[in-house]
């Protein structure tokens, strides 16, 4: 079983949508993270850096005692190997899937997560900040549509873990300032991936848990959020 510690954000929705595409039997443990509880001394200690998503599996790969796995990449990379899917075999192929699964945690992920906070969330509008993210975004974009030229999938022919990290990030694209008319490639694979079965039960799932806050307008989400400095030894 994968207890699945979870709140539908873009970071969550990369791992229920690989779940759901699996089958694999997961049980959500929310964490409230406009609540603060991702300061949790537990969840603490299985995710050192307080941020979802994180996962135990009590059924490990190399069997032994519960495994914990925190970082999306990482916990699709294991999931992946966990089960044999939307990875390839070939190492080639599988490096491929590897880059882009980097060029996601690392670059498309941290990049929109700034666009949203100084586009949406920032008490004051930036435009400096404004203007960069919105143009590193439609960068990211633009490097995202060329990949999928002449491909269905960011690794080819098939859906891997690479798409899987990539989507719920773009789900935003009216926020974000993008208009996916701009971007043919980056359209297709969009509507692609949203009308698989799987990604609408991750999407149906998140629905259904409560207690999400507004960051715009929640002062307490906002503290838990933006107010954060070095965690207490
Ligand atoms: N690099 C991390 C990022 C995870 C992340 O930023 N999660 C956010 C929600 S999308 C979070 O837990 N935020 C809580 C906080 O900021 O304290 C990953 O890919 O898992």
């Amino acid at each position: 079983m994968i207890e699945l510690y979870y709140w539908p954000t873009p970071n969550g929705h990369k791992i229920t949508m690989f779940l759901e595409e699996a089958g694999l039997a997961y049980e959500i443990k929310p964490v409230n993270i406009g609540k603060g509880e991702q300061f949790a001394p537990a969840f603490l200690k299985i995710s050192p850096n307080n941020r979802m998503p994180a996962i135990v599996d009590t059924d490990p790969l190399g069997g032994g005692e519960p495994l914990s796995v925190f970082e999306s990449g990482a916990i699709l990379q294991y999931l992946a190997e966990k089960t044999g899917k939307f990875s390839p075999k070939d190492v080639r192929e599988r490096y491929v899937v590897t880059e882009w699964l980097f060029w996601q945690v690392g670059g498309l992920g941290p990049m929109l997560g700034q666009n949203h906070h100084f586009n949406r969330y920032a008490p004051e509008k930036i435009p400096y900040a404004i203007d960069r993210y919105v143009n590193e975004t439609r960068r990211l974009y633009g490097v995202l549509d060329k990949r999928l030229e002449g491909r269905a999938y960011i690794a080819g022919k098939d859906y891997t873990i690479a798409d899987m990290a990539a989507y719920p990030w773009i789900v935003p694209y009216e926020a974000q300032g993008m208009t996916l008319a701009d971007f043919p490639n980056l359209k297709m694979w969009f509507e692609q991936i949203r009308d698989r079965d799987a990604t609408k039960r991750a999407y149906a799932l998140a629905d259904t848990i409560k207690g999400k806050t507004d960051l715009a307008t929640d002062e307490e989400a906002r503290k838990h959020m933006f107010g954060q400095g070095a965690l207490k030894k």
